[in-house]
């Protein structure tokens, strides 16, 4: 079987990240999404949040599975098996650090190889950062998330906004 891991922070879940699972979960007979639980690092959502709602918005792609992990994402693509990693990128300067890190995880484990995705588009300027800013100040976040999540964006920041 061949598995590929998604990993990221997805804080949250965007529709560059969504269409990045839609596209290479046709690659594979299994594509996992893994969030990093990473307590050194702030974050919008919990954990078990960002992978709730990865669940509820990948409900309709039977090959894809949501889970979670912590420390190295290369020790968790070995213990899932995993022979690829998915990697999104929407810009020169995503690739400098990107080709760095595939690079030392081939190394690492030579029998993974990282694949890389190029975004759509009309989600090249997408990122969990600027989702999280325009939601803090009330901004109009439809065209960047689904519908289902965005009262919950907005809930962290206390804005009730229809
Ligand atoms: N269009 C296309 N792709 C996108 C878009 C978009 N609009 N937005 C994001 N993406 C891609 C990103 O390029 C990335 O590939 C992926 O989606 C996830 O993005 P984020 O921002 O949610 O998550 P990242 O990139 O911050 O996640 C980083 C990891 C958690 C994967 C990384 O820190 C990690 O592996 N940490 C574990 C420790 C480890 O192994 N470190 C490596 C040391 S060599």
């Amino acid at each position: 079987m061949r598995t590929a891991i998604y990993p990221g922070s997805f804080d949250p879940a965007t529709f560059g990240h969504l269409d990045i699972i839609e596209r290479s979960s046709k690659l594979f007979d299994q594509l996992i999404v893994a969030v990093l639980n990473n307590s050194a690092k702030e974050s919008l959502f919990s954990v078990e949040e960002r992978v709730d709602m990865l669940k509820m918005l990948t409900a309709g792609c039977p090959n894809v599975k949501v889970d979670s992990f912590e420390g190295l994402l290369i020790d968790y693509a070995r213990r899932m098996d995993a022979g690829f990693l998915v990697r999104g990128l929407r810009a020169v300067s995503d690739f400098e650090y990107e080709l760095q890190i595939a690079q030392t995880n081939h190394v690492e484990y030579p029998e993974i190889d990282t694949i890389f995705l190029t975004t759509s588009l009309n989600y090249s300027y997408l990122s969990s950062t600027i989702v999280r800013e325009f939601a803090s100040y009330g901004g109009d976040i439809r065209q960047f998330v689904p519908a289902e999540i965005i009262p919950l964006i907005y809930g962290k920041y206390n804005i009730d906004k229809e």
